[in-house]
């Protein structure tokens, strides 16, 4: 027992210094010593990786290079029932469940989201049609939330499902989502994005919250998120790809 804890601390320390995040309390929660070892190690590996392969930052670019309009691409205006009642009651009602492999579930509304650390960034959105456009935009990291509901060890991916079909399909298929690994879900620039260009996010552009994940492709931003997940793997969702263009032949990692 004496090694386990031994050892636990000192992945946690390492973890901690790695990602610059404090593990709080979060270990004294866990279930057994094996979870925290775990949810430890995962964190470790993830800042491992991320400072080894991955810990590259997209380019962020000056106010100055702001595109004057910001094109709108996919799902615009969903239309959806329970979305449109969302949009009329100015999303007081709308909440991002945080489920899946986490040790705490979350149901948070946009002030609980406004509450937590945030970041700022201009970044370029590149479409795989081939267009770009320079934004701004303002979030809580992602894993900001997922250390606050604690991953899981066995968690490997976090799938984000939206509120709109793109396609209408009987089956149900059209449903927009996405996933990501943790070494993405970790990045200091993945955010769940609630402003852009300083302004609360339009409909347009996925309000209330979206998805940023920089180094990637336009269509692994989900926007109108509703639900997080911590899964193990995502065979079984959707089509089995990871998304919602990735069924539709898309790569899963959609590096730029
Ligand atoms: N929920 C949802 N998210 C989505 C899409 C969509 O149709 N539905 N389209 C994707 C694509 S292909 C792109 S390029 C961007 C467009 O984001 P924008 O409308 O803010 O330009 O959103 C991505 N996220
Ligand atoms: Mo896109």
């Amino acid at each position: 027992m004496t090694i386990h804890i031994d050892r636990r601390r000192l992945i946690a320390g390492a973890a901690a210094s790695l990602v610059g995040v404090t593990l709080g309390g979060r270990a004294a929660m866990a279930s057994s010593w094996w979870d925290a070892l775990g949810s430890a190690e995962a964190l470790t590996r993830t800042a491992q990786r991320g400072l080894l392969a991955g810990a590259k930052l997209a380019p962020e670019f000056p106010e100055s290079s702001l595109s004057p309009t910001f094109r709108a691409n996919g799902s615009t205006d969903p239309r959806e029932a329970a979305y449109k009642k969302l949009v009329q009651g100015h999303f007081a009602d709308w909440r991002l469940e945080v489920g899946g492999l986490v040790d705490t579930p979350l149901r948070l509304s946009l002030n609980d989201l406004r509450a937590l650390p945030s970041r700022t960034q201009i970044t370029r959105h590149d479409c795989v049609e081939g267009w770009s456009c320079i934004g701004k935009w303002s979030g809580v990291p992602l894993g900001e939330v997922l250390k606050r509901a604690g991953l899981k060890s066995s968690a490997k991916f976090i799938v984000f499902y939206c509120a709109d079909a793109f396609e209408q399909t009987l089956d149900g298929s059209g449903q927009y989502y996405e996933s990501v690994d943790l070494v993405d879900a970790f990045h200091p620039q993945t955010l769940l994005a609630y402003d852009m260009n300083n302004a609360a996010l339009t409909v347009p552009h996925g309000a209330p919250l979206r998805l940023r994940v920089e180094r990637q492709l336009g269509y692994k931003m989900a926007k109108y998120l509703m639900k997080i997940e911590a899964v193990t793997g995502f065979e079984k969702i959707g089509g089995g790809n990871g998304g919602f263009w990735e069924d539709r032949g898309y790569q899963w990692y959609g590096g730029i």
